[in-house]
């Protein structure tokens, strides 16, 4: 692979970041000025700090740690501290207005490749720049970040101001409805990908009993019998916390459906549209995916289990990248990288399926698993604790795969994300799992 080759390395992080670039300045210039700095939901920050805080990062991990630059602007540093300010409170900042938080960007950025260019990726010792890991972090954290602001988009009120092509329709999925995925070990995660996060690391040995999982997430028709037989009215299919939850906020479908006569309507960057049957479900939260899954007499897989039904291939025993092998992701593989604005019909891009079968693991949708978020035994925080060690423990749970609006550079099989399980403005969906006797194998 190029991994061995720094200079291979050393093109696609120039590449990762170019491409995050691009995609930043389409989400940061689609509206005026104005709405840049605006608060679209409590939930979001103003897109104008996303922008910013871009390049405050890029600074702080690039120039000031790799380089041992002096600040660009030590002044700014605590504004875009995502620790020091909840998004609720950032619109009342004094943060850069936009012109302001584009040219530090760029300043930035042009600093930041240069360094790029004359940085050593190997033989130094150094864990931070080795493989070029820093840079394909700061590619990565910027590729998060516009995912963040795409979301902002979606709950933006007003015209439309992004647009992408569809995907090419498929026929219409007639394969298997589940797979069985073999009982026995598998490595979960990985020590050698050379842009792992360190949530991801390292690779180590887990044992999962054989369960079945369907073969794509669980599509709007499905979910729609689900509200349907009545789902969201009775207690039965709910955790606790999520029964309450619907209650009190009057949750009785995924956010932006609306009831119109006889049919689901939904809001999607600005326009409305019918919901279309074939589709993954999408903005559901975990506990709505946890109380579908019930309904359905099923369950979330766990983080292990979908880990394994995306990466392990019976063959070899051994764990790959992706489902398809270890091929980096292309447009025939997986809806990844904000081509489109919304997921493709479950059933789709056959190339991206795993030895099993299971269909579009990567992309489409986020998928809720039935994990929190939890250390591997010998995680070492990298390079720093904000990035997933300060978010351990029972409040977050698991989501995997990506969404329509994940780049490649970052995800993959051993991609871990995370979120309340109240959330729903996020891209996410799921699928259910089941287990399998020893009998079934
Ligand atoms: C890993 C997606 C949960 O957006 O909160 C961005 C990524 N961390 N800046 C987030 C992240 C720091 C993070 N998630
Ligand atoms: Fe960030």
């Amino acid at each position: 692979t190029t991994f061995d080759d720094p200079e291979a390395l050393r093109k696609r992080a120039l590449a990762a970041l170019l491409t995050a670039r691009e995609r930043t300045a389409l989400l940061t210039s689609c509206v005026e000025d104005p709405e840049l700095t605006a608060q679209h939901s409590p939930l979001m920050s103003p897109l104008v700090w996303d922008l910013a805080h871009i390049g405050n990062q890029e600074e702080l991990w690039l120039l000031r740690t790799v380089a041992g630059r002096d600040a660009l602007r030590p002044d700014i540093d605590g504004l875009y501290d995502a620790f020091e300010h909840p998004r609720s409170e950032r619109p009342s900042l004094p943060l850069l207005p936009p012109a302001e938080a584009r040219t530090y960007a760029a300043e930035v950025r042009g600093r930041a490749l240069d360094i790029l260019e004359s940085t050593a990726f190997e033989g130094t010792g150094a864990r931070l720049t080795e493989a070029g890991f820093a840079f394909g972090m700061i590619a990565q954290h910027e590729q998060q970040h516009d995912e963040t602001m795409l979301i902002t988009h979606q709950l933006r009120k007003g015209p439309v101001a992004l647009t992408a092509p569809d995907p090419i329709p498929v026929p219409a999925f007639t394969g298997p409805a589940e797979v069985l995925v073999p009982g026995g070990p598998f490595t979960m995660g990985t020590s050698t990908e050379p842009w792992a996060l360190d949530n991801e690391r390292p690779a180590h040995a887990r044992l999962v009993p054989p369960f079945f999982i369907d073969t794509t997430p669980v599509t709007n028709e499905a979910y729609q019998a689900f509200i349907a037989d009545g789902g969201y009215t009775d207690r039965r299919w709910w955790a606790p916390e999520g029964w309450a939850h619907i209650r009190e906020h009057s949750i009785g479908a995924p956010l932006f459906w609306r009831r119109d006569g006889g049919q689901w309507l939904r809001r999607r960057f600005g326009a409305t549209e019918v919901v279309p049957p074939d589709e993954p479900v999408l903005h559901v939260s975990w506990y709505e995916a946890d109380a579908y899954a019930r309904w359905a007499g099923r369950r979330l897989p766990s983080e292990a289990e979908w880990e394994k039904a995306a990466r392990h291939d019976p063959e070899t025993g051994r764990s790959t990248r992706y489902p398809w092998g270890d091929a980096d992701p292309t447009p025939e593989h997986a809806n990844l990288g904000q081509r489109h604005l919304r997921p493709a019909p479950a059933g789709s891009y056959p190339a991206g399926q795993s030895p099993l079968g299971v269909r579009q693991l990567i992309g489409d949708v986020w998928e809720w698993t039935s994990s929190e978020l939890l250390p591997y035994p010998g995680f070492h925080a990298f390079p720093y604790k904000e990035y997933s060690e300060v978010f351990f423990g029972s409040e977050h749970k698991v989501l995997r795969g990506g969404s329509f609006a994940v780049d490649a550079v970052a995800c993959r099989g051993t991609f871990r994300n995370w979120d309340y399980p109240v959330r729903r403005q996020i891209f996410s969906g799921f699928r259910t799992a089941r287990d399998a006797g020893p009998d079934s194998v």
